[in-house]
């Protein structure tokens, strides 16, 4: 074999071990990461991350690794939107501190979330609404916002009509008598006013419980909501998350209206 031959071949090995070496570990993630959960599976990875304001206390999509994490600049989760009856698997870890994780209105267990390991948690995508995920370990002074909405919603088209709904300590719900048609797309914009008593307000409705159920609004925040009423009738518009009198004795109407 001449000088120049080898050389080729000493280099083409050296290209390849360059290239190989990240494409298998790589490759090799992507495996590990599907392998936690049933074939067919979203898996949506999450990291709790104690940080510094202004995202202080958080989850994230994002990667918190290395510089990523010391210039705080893990991108908050606020809502992750799911089809109803999809596969859909949260893989929760750490980037700091003890967390711990659960989703009440979903499910009583509690996951403990130690830094480096992850749990794969399951998600019931049976009944539609909004519903919050937290951290149920006292981990840092920023606790207390360590959560996100996770919202199931029924895979529809566009909306045939949008609502705007107002909850507030003074007014309750506005407007307080919203009317659709039955068989309409309905898109409900929810925004809150107050944090009730620090777990923010709801929005529900009587009879259509299993349907629409938007819990822990925070002040300032607006949850949208798409459903299709089809049983007609007079309802009664209420919060799902327990608020202080006010808004836990607000009431308001929501009418159906028989399709013509
Ligand atoms: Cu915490």
């Amino acid at each position: 074999m001449n000088e120049g031959r080898r050389e080729r071949i000493a280099l083409t090995l050296v290209i390849a071990a360059l290239a190989g070496v990240p494409a298998l570990l790589f490759g090799y993630q992507a495996v590990a990461q599907q392998r936690v959960a049933p074939p067919g599976t979203q898996v949506f990875r999450i990291t709790g991350v104690r940080q510094a304001p202004p995202h202080a206390g958080t989850w994230t999509l994002g990667s918190v690794a290395g510089g990523n994490y010391w210039l705080h600049r893990a991108q908050p989760l606020q809502e992750l939107k799911v089809a109803q009856g999809a596969k859909v698997a949260l893989r929760i870890g750490s980037a700091d501190v003890h967390h711990g994780f659960s989703i009440p209105a979903l499910s009583p267990d509690h996951y403990d979330i130690p830094p480096g390991e992850w749990q794969t948690i399951p998600l019931d995508t049976s009944r539609t609404g909004s519903f919050p995920a937290l951290c149920t370990t006292k981990c840092s002074p920023y606790h207390d916002q360590m959560w996100f909405a996770i919202t199931v919603e029924e895979p529809l088209g566009p909306p045939d009509v949008t609502m705007q709904v107002n909850v507030s300590e003074a007014g309750g719900f506005q407007p307080a008598r919203i009317e659709v048609q039955q068989g309409q797309i309905v898109q409900l914009e929810v925004t809150s006013s107050t944090d009730g008593t620090g777990a923010g307000v709801g929005f529900a409705i009587t009879g259509y419980e299993n349907k629409v159920d938007l819990q822990g609004i925070h002040k300032g925040q607006t949850r949208t909501f798409k459903f299709r009423p089809d049983q007609p009738g007079e309802f009664m518009v209420y919060s799902s998350t327990t608020a202080g009198p006010a808004i836990d004795n607000a009431i308001g109407t929501f009418v159906v209206k028989p399709k013509p």
